[in-house]
């Protein structure tokens, strides 16, 4: 059964703790999906929630230090509790605060996946990288090399996101190449995509690399079909879209059109 099977017959619950920009896309997107978001972030209960959710996901995107409490709170349960912990580290290495701020998270809890663009990922693991605000900028560095390294320093899935996505614990490697640019024109699809990582993580029983890997290609897959089907009209047409196509794409669709390749070592 594929593990988007089982997202859409198990509803796992995600908690995130996101940004401002996303958090309704990021909701609307994991219903259409299969998938219960609960978005919280208040001190009082965010352990509580991360304890009964399938998967915690954390996101920097508009951070404060309130928030990032909240995410200690929220990740140590998760930790505690034995449940997935994704970390989207928006615009680290744009500012000293954000670098330091994913330092700060991945030395007091246990990740399970980092998701993020080429430099956020770099900068997470103390490497350099061209980044423009929320963007990755122009490299010319070695993707999958940054990935295996970050994957074995941080002891996690590692997934660095772009034109071609790359995914590996740092032993095994995929690349995934689905998707299409438009998404790069839509604000919040990278940090809806770790919150889908999120739910393909609560449904994996551990398995986490391959259904990272299935959340990656599943999306891309949804995309692609968006794309198309409103390629006459704009972006705003294909936001609605491809969340149509998150909750319309099957199991079926997506074996035929996913396009996942596994590197040799
Ligand atoms: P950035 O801020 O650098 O855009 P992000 O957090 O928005 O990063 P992306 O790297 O844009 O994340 O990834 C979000 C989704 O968009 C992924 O599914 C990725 O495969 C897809 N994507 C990004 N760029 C392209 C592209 N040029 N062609 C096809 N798909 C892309
Ligand atoms: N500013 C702060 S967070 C954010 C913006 C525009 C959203 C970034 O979303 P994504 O998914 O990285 O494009
Ligand atoms: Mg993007
Ligand atoms: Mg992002």
């Amino acid at each position: 059964m594929s593990f988007l099977t089982k997202v859409r017959e198990n509803n796992p619950l995600v908690h995130n703790i996101t940004n401002i920009v996303v958090a309704n896309f990021s909701a609307n997107g994991l219903l259409a999906l299969g998938a219960s978001p609960f978005m919280a972030d208040a001190h009082e209960e965010v352990a509580e929630i991360a304890a009964m959710s399938g998967a915690v996901v954390l996101n920097i995107g508009t951070l404060n230090d309130y928030a990032i409490e909240s995410m200690l709170l929220a990740g140590k349960a998760a930790n505690r509790h034995n449940v997935p912990v994704v970390l989207d580290p928006v615009g680290a290495g744009a500012t000293a605060y954000r670098t330091e701020v994913t330092h700060k998270l991945v030395s007091q809890m246990q990740i399970t996946a980092l998701r993020g663009n080429v430099a956020e990922v770099a900068h997470v693991v103390g490497e350099r990288w061209s980044i423009k605000g929320v963007d990755a900028g122009a490299g010319d560095g070695d993707v999958t090399a940054l990935a295996v390294q970050a994957a074995l320093k941080l002891k996690c899935v590692v997934i660095i996101t772009g034109k071609e996505d790359v995914v590996t614990d740092g032993r095994t490697t995929y690349v995934v190449s689905n998707g299409h640019p438009v998404l790069t024109r839509v604000t919040g699809t990278g940090c809806l995509l770790s919150a889908v990582v999120g739910a393909f993580l609560a449904a994996s029983g551990g398995a986490w690399l391959e259904a990272a890997a299935e959340a990656l290609s599943f999306y891309g897959v949804a995309a692609e079909i968006a794309a198309n089907r409103t390629r006459q009209q704009g972006v705003g047409s294909f936001q609605t879209e491809f969340l149509n196509q998150l909750a319309l794409v099957t199991p079926e669709v997506y074996a035929e059109r996913s396009r996942v390749q596994r590197l040799e070592q």
